[in-house]
């Protein structure tokens, strides 16, 4: 008997089909007969939210109104992916649907299929947000996740014919989109600029510009909890369609220019992952919504109160910054609190540090932000005079705390130079309650050198808190067939909303017919990623081959070299008869990987990968045992279909240079195997799955800084290897590009003199873990035990755990009563 408990459908199927041919009527026009996959798409998302509506109020009645403190995740991305089938499967709809759309005459699939996906984000900080607002709701914590409705999503990555990546517009709200729902009535005035006067000795900004923030409001129901809470996302309006004073003076086409300015703010999401670029329409962006957010927060916790009483605003909400995008709000609710609401220093200072807290997702000494005063004071110049004043009293309460002079000026907020310069890792530190890294080697290494002077004189505020992913979009929806034989393994569902559970696999892996089992269900999903590989790309893969994937951003410490220069490895031996083609174990390499469009080696090393993909997948003497195929545009639903048909995963960065990774757990959860250096994440699932279950290779942290320090030659390594000198000739010499020995000449000086995420010196390690990898999969019954064991010891990488860490150590909230 398998236990069942699943949330129950609160509609039956004539229900659901009744309330399609109702929206079909009178929200899209169109009787059923007229209506194709996409109003059906509609029409159904609409039914949805109907039938959410009620837990949805009753979610904000109980948080405005009962004592459970609320959390509002504050992120400038929030990377959701397609919502209707979240939606269905979170509310228990999922039969209903089907079946009520093909009562209508129309595939589920195709329905499914005609949602566009919101691309809210670059990558797994963006996803980070969306798997924790499921989570927040899953968990029936009453949340915000509060960002930003960019116009245009990450761009839409094509390839030219020489294999470059060409970054086109993604305007994902060119066709109607049911789920957002726009608040024009609770809309909100963000301002900017202008100057700061005094009036009867306060401080009061007199800014130049406004826009208002206009929500788009996001249902985010729970799985199996009743409860729905909010992402709402801010759209930025001009308020006055033309500003009436130039249009008098009949110069038109200026006239509607505040209106474009205005509305550029919530335009287009940056597309640069960990490269912050320091433009002043970012900082407009940041400033833009969490402005509108604090206000709104005020709104909803003291509705119609104009003297409310905000020393009890860190009763009511924890603030959590998503990285230091948000991280203006220190300063803008400060400023709310002094200017607005007449506080005192002391007291703003003591309600602001109880409501925020900081996570930090990066080691990257150039991903911490870093913005000139300069262009704050322009902007924001309130907030620039209260910045100063923090940074002031910070030093103070610094010089208390320790007589190392040289400690306290390392520790400024704002740095003492000529043009200086604020430190938003850093305010957000000084301003908030705790810091956390996102993986364990990853807030060991924040407070041993990134935060290092912040650790040593506060070590309390310092946690950890290791990522997490939704289970029920990554493996559920992902991955169907696994979650059946989960669930017969397990003889219950309820591991979905409790990933721990998955242990009790843990001993069916001696099970060989539990096994092979397990081993078909991979190989459907092989097939099945094959004919869709054919379907959207025109792709020919062999599910009988090995399926080796690397998915995430294009990034040199992330190293894609590495798996590319691999590859060339292996095919220069097979071309000059060291290796025989008929040895070679049949392997299908797929890459997804967008860059940064300015971004000049990882835009190289894109080409070169689409160059050596039609190179070896077209060379006879291969004879189709190696094939490369890099699907364009990596997106939420190419990883859905991705992950579940992987054998191998590969976390190769440089250890030390990745926060956490969450691909890596979304594979072990889906029984891939991972090749990885001890980096972020990979070091605690290898301790979870057990050692002999992951493939380690590479230096560690502590070789990486020796190596460094003694000074690194990476043509050392090249004359040492053969294979890696044979890889790197071969991308010289012109093989990969038609003859040319210049194409990937930057891209060949970088590595040999150069190479800063030490590509080189872990190529023979990872080279000869690759042949123990091969091995191992020729014993297919071995190899699936071992995925089997990955599966069933990952549960701790649920996204539940993760926010129930947060809740516990950071926001000492839970569920409402
Ligand atoms: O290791 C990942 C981590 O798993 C890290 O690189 C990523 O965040 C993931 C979730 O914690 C990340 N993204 C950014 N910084 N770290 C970032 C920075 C600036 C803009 C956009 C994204």
């Amino acid at each position: 008997m398998t236990e069942i408990t699943a949330p129950k459908s609160p509609v039956t199927t004539a229900e659901f089909a009744d309330g399609i041919r109702e929206q079909l009527k009178y929200g899209q026009g169109v009787t059923p007969e007229q209506a194709t996959p996409a109003d059906v798409y509609v029409a159904s998302s609409l039914v949805v939210r109907h039938y959410l509506q009620d837990a949805w109020f009753k979610t904000q009645q109980d948080m405005v109104n009962g004592k459970t403190k609320a959390v509002g995740y504050l992120s400038a991305e929030f990377l959701i992916g397609k919502q209707l089938r979240n939606a269905l499967l979170n509310a228990g709809m999922l039969d209903q649907f089907d079946e009520a759309v093909e009562s209508l005459g129309f595939d589920p699939q195709t329905v499914v299929d005609a949602e566009y996906e919101p691309a809210l984000g670059n990558g797994g900080l963006g996803r980070l947000a969306a798997c924790y607002v499921d989570s927040l709701a899953s968990l029936g914590v009453p949340a915000f996740g509060y960002g930003i409705q960019y116009r245009y999503g990450i761009f839409r990555q094509e390839f030219d014919s020489e294999g470059r990546q060409v970054e086109k517009p993604e305007y994902w709200l060119a066709n109607e989109e049911p789920w957002g729902h726009v608040d024009y009535n609770r809309s909100q005035k963000v301002s900017f600029g202008g100057t700061v006067v005094e009036e009867n000795g306060r401080k009061v900004w007199k800014p130049a510009w406004s826009v208002r923030a206009v929500p788009v409001d996001y249902m985010v129901p729970g799985y199996a909890s009743g409860r729905v809470d909010t992402l709402r996302l801010w759209s930025a309006r001009s308020y006055d369609e033309f500003d009436l004073l130039t249009f008098n003076k009949s110069e038109y086409l200026d006239a509607v220019k505040p209106k474009v300015e205005a509305e550029n703010i919530s335009k287009i999401l940056y597309p640069e992952d960990s490269t912050p670029q320091g433009k002043r329409l970012r900082l407009e962006q940041q400033y833009f919504f969490v402005a509108a957010s604090i206000q709104d927060v005020i709104r909803v916790f003291y509705p119609g109160q104009s003297n409310p009483d905000l020393t009890t605003l860190p009763d009511k909400i924890t603030f959590q910054l998503n990285d230091t995008h948000p991280v203006i709000g220190i300063p803008e609710l400060m400023r709310v609190l002094i200017d607005e609401y007449g506080y005192d220093w002391a007291t703003a200072w003591d309600i602001t540090t109880k409501t925020f807290n900081y996570t930090c997702h990066t080691l990257l000494p150039e991903a911490l932000e870093v913005w000139p005063a300069d262009l704050i004071g322009e902007l924001l110049p309130r907030h620039l005079e209260i910045i100063n004043e923090i940074n002031d009293h910070f030093l103070e309460e610094l010089k208390g705390k320790t007589r190392d002079k040289e400690k306290i000026e390392r520790m400024r907020i704002v740095t003492n130079e000529e043009n200086p310069k604020v430190r938003m890792a850093y305010l957000a530190t000084a301003g908030g309650s705790h810091v956390n890294g996102v993986a364990e080697l990853h807030s060991q290494l924040l407070k041993d050198v990134t935060l290092r002077d912040f650790s040593d004189l506060y070590p309390d505020k310092f946690t950890n808190v290791t990522n997490g992913v939704t289970p029920r979009r990554f493996i559920r929806l992902a991955n169907p067939r696994l979650s059946n034989l989960i669930t017969e393994g397990l003889g219950t569902d309820k591991w979905l909303s409790d990933l721990e559970m998955l242990k009790g696999l843990e001993p069916l892996a001696k099970d060989d017919e539990f096994v092979k089992k397990f081993a078909a269900v991979k190989q459907a999903n092989k097939e099945d990623f094959a004919a869709y590989a054919k379907r959207e790309y025109g792709f020919e893969l062999d599910p009988n081959t090995m399926f080796n994937s690397m998915i995430k951003r294009l990034h040199e410490y992330k190293r894609q070299s590495l798996k590319i220069l691999a590859l060339i490895a292996k095919y220069a031996d097979i071309k000059s008869g060291k290796v025989s083609v008929d040895d070679v174990l049949p392997r299908t390499v797929i890459f997804g990987a967008k860059s940064a469009p300015g971004y000049y080696l990882a835009k190289m090393t894109i080409q070169l990968i689409n160059n050596v993909a039609r190179v070896v997948n077209n060379d006879p003497d291969i004879k189709g045992k190696l094939h490369v195929y890099y699907p364009w545009n990596y997106n939420v639903r190419l990883a859905q279909h991705l992950i579940p048909a992987t054998d191998l995963d590969e976390q190769i960065s440089q250890a030390g240079k990745e926060a956490s990774g969450t691909g890596n757990m979304k594979f072990a959860l889906n029984g891939a195997l991972t090749v990885g250096t001890l980096d972020g994440a990979n070091v605690e699932i290898r301790e979870r799955v057990g050692a002999e279950n992951f493939f380690l290779f590479g230096m560690t942290v502590d070789e990486v800084d020796a190596l460094y320090a003694q000074g690194y030659h990476p043509a050392v390594y090249y004359e040492r290897d053969p294979r890696l000198k044979a890889a790197i000739d071969m991308v010289a010499d012109g093989t990969f590009s038609n003859g040319d020995r210049n194409t990937y000449a930057p891209l060949v000086a970088d590595w040999l003199t150069k190479d800063w995420f030490m590509t080189l010196a872990d190529f023979t390690a990872y080279c000869d873990i690759q042949g123990e990898i091969e091995a191992l999969y020729r014993d297919p019954l071995e190899w699936n035990r071992k995925a089997l064991l990955n599966v069933a010891n990952s549960g701790y990488f649920s996204s539940d755990r993760a926010i129930q860490d947060y809740l516990d150590k950071i926001w000492h909230t839970g569920p409402l009563a």
